[in-house]
């Protein structure tokens, strides 16, 4: 039984609140669904069981290279942030796993695993570190590191992503997610054969050290920090570091890595089609980068991307089991109310992706008729799902309003009271 951070008691009062009301609401959506043809059962079923991991550096407020402006009750360091990611799973409950980053989150790791259990949460994927210099290491990355032209500096590299497979056996992780900041800033001042040749060789090192049941996630990235080149710049890369590595390799498509208006839906239709696909870091972003949160700025965009990831359950695609995971940095609000509501926005996604006509859809196809097949797509998005996923979270002991129960709970308030403040200044942590 996992300790609650917020009394269940208030999260049941809140509940009552709402609860004619979303009665209500889910009967209209269920006759409305019914209509075509959709069992709202079956949805909320499914929307019940998808789950995102949080990403342990998302509690903390994230910032820019210019400042960081500290909320107040920041974690002081990963048992706070296991606490957090706690509530946002209690209220949600589609949060169970958390996703860590070494050496940000270093702990002993019986004590993470013994931390976690006692509040129900597990750990997703392990991602390593080596785009910042972590105190006291031999070598820096400042010139790159699984691609660094010394050996020495690649060696260090790899042995750090060991040492992130060890702490991620011991938790339960099943997962090592690699994003290097390795590229260049002027042309002419990397190779980029050989910078991508030594990258296969020192990742070939970390795919051998992987247990059988593990998988390797590759991150693509086309800029930042290096703003001329990355030596793991776009999907196509990544998808022949996969091919190259072995079958537990896989490509992760974060939202905010592309150029802008790249079709990154189509990308995922592609990896899923050739095996590859791994699994997802969720954000979103105006300009560039993986800044904003989840739906926030374009979610026809992440319904799009759910439709493929539907499409894909709905045929059967043998061995289909993306990770899915948030990544974005809170500059600017609670980071604990931008998780829920993300991880609400990608569960709105997917049920409307859910709630497709998908036989409709692909006779459209079929017969070349453009605009209802866009019609099709669109009208699932239309719906509001929002009673689906109210009821999910009700009946699996969440908050039928989440971000109203957290501002409720006062459990900001009562964590600043325990957590001194933060230090403010430049450097984002992301
Ligand atoms: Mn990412």
């Amino acid at each position: 039984m996992a300790e609650f951070r917020i009394a269940p008691d208030l999260v049941a009062a809140e509940n009552d609140k709402r609860a004619a009301a979303l009665k209500s609401d889910y009967e209209a959506l269920g006759a409305t669904l019914a209509r075509r043809g959709v069992d709202i059962e079956a949805v909320t079923k499914k929307v019940s069981e998808f789950f995102v991991a949080v990403p342990s550096w998302g509690v903390g407020t994230g910032g820019t290279r210019f400042a960081r402006f500290p909320g107040t009750g920041e974690p002081r360091g990963i048992f706070d942030k296991l606490d957090d990611c706690a509530v946002i799973h209690q209220l949600t409950r589609a949060t169970p796993t958390v996703s860590l980053h070494i050496p940000w989150d270093k702990a002993d790791a019986k004590e993470l695993k013994a931390k976690g259990d006692a509040l129900g949460l597990g750990f997703d994927a392990m991602n390593s570190n080596t785009f910042s210099d972590a105190p006291g290491q031999a070598h820096s990355y400042k010139y790159g590191s699984l691609s660094h032209v010394d050996a020495a500096t690649r060696a260090q590299a790899v042995e750090h992503n060991l040492e992130c497979i060890e702490i991620g056996k011991t938790i339960g992780s099943k997962a090592l997610t690699v994003w290097i900041g390795d590229g260049s800033n002027f042309p002419g001042q990397s190779n980029f054969t050989k910078a991508f040749e030594r990258y296969l060789a020192a990742m070939a090192e970390i795919y051998k050290a992987l247990p059988d049941d593990w998988r390797l996630f590759s991150e693509h990235k086309m800029y930042e920090p290096a703003f001329y080149s990355t030596v793991v710049q776009d999907w196509g890369t990544n998808y022949l570091i996969a091919q190259t590595l072995g079958p537990k390799a896989f490509c992760l498509v974060d939202l905010g890595h592309h150029a802008p208006n790249t079709n990154i839906e189509m990308i995922v239709a592609r990896l899923i089609q050739f095996g590859k696909l791994g699994g997802f870091h969720f954000n979103d972003s105006k300009y560039g980068d993986d800044d904003l949160d989840a739906g926030a700025i374009e979610p026809y965009r992440l319904f799009l991307v759910f439709n493929e990831l539907a499409e894909a359950e709905h045929r059967g695609v043998k061995g289909f089991h993306p990770a899915h995971m948030i990544d974005q940095s809170h500059n600017v609000t609670d980071p604990i109310e931008s998780l829920i509501s993300s991880a609400n926005e990608i569960r709105r996604a997917y049920a409307q992706a859910l709630i497709v006509d998908r036989k409709a859809l692909a006779d459209y196809q079929d017969s070349n008729d453009a605009l209802m097949a866009s019609e099709t797509l669109k009208r699932a998005y239309r719906a509001d799902v929002e009673p689906i996923l109210a009821e999910a979270r009700r009946r699996t002991g969440g908050a039928i309003d989440p971000v109203a129960a957290y501002r409720a709970s006062g459990y900001r308030r009562q964590v600043a009271g325990e957590r001194p403040a933060s230090a403010a200044g430049s450097g984002g942590i992301i």
